[in-house]
């Protein structure tokens, strides 16, 4: 039987449209999982934009050498990256963010991003972020990505109005106070023995308002 070309026009487009090919008739294109797309009621405040550490240290836990291959290249984003080789457990230290919003200002928020994957994703993996606010005295409670991906993914930990439960001066963001402490967390036992954690980036964006 022969379809009449409209109806026809019409299932082609509709099975293009189907998989986000454009075909003149429109484009479609999946919006679940499109960011853009969330409403939210969040404050919009002035901010630094993500800013790179220049200095990093490993620190103390696991293994205690943290990213022992190539920490440095956890300051920009891609392609090279830090490796933390059989590594739950390690910390390591990223600083000298060069964090300076106008003196009187008041902080807002502070979001960390991460971008980082792993060599196999079984047992439950996560990385945490802590802050210090002296030159790594005293420190915030951490806050952790679960995500886990044997692929880079994007770990946003803080952001816009959160302050990581304390009042921050600006004088505590500058290199000589503020840290960003890393932990890379397996838990599942014998599952964990090899986890290798991989970082590109661990970058800051302070969030506030001028005086
Ligand atoms: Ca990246
Ligand atoms: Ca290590
Ligand atoms: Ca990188």
């Amino acid at each position: 039987m022969r379809i009449p070309v409209a109806i026809a026009l019409t299932l082609v487009a509709a099975s293009l449209a189907a998989v986000g090919v454009a075909t003149g008739f429109g484009t479609y294109s999946g919006q679940d999982d499109n960011a853009a797309n969330a409403f939210s009621s969040a404050p919009s405040f002035a901010n630094t934009g993500y800013q790179n550490p220049s200095a990093q240290a490993a620190t103390s836990g696991g293994d205690n050498d943290g990213f022992e291959l190539n920490p440095i290249n956890a300051s920009g984003d891609g392609p090279l990256y830090a490796s933390n080789i059989d590594g739950p457990r390690d910390r390591h230290l990223f600083y000298n963010y060069g964090l300076a919003p106008p003196s009187g200002s008041t902080i807002e928020g502070i979001r960390i991003r991460l971008d980082w994957w792993l060599d196999a994703v079984a047992a439950d993996n996560s990385m945490s972020v802590e802050l210090s606010w002296d030159g790594g005295t005293n420190w915030t409670s951490a806050k952790t990505d679960t995500v886990e991906s044997a692929a880079e993914h994007t770990g946003i930990v803080g952001g816009a109005g959160d302050t990581w439960g304390r009042i921050w001066t600006v004088a505590e963001l500058g290199n000589a106070n503020m840290r960003v402490r890393l932990t890379c967390t397996c838990t599942g036992g014998a599952e964990c023995d090899g986890r290798d954690f991989y970082l590109d980036w661990v970058a800051v964006n302070v969030y506030f308002t001028p005086p």
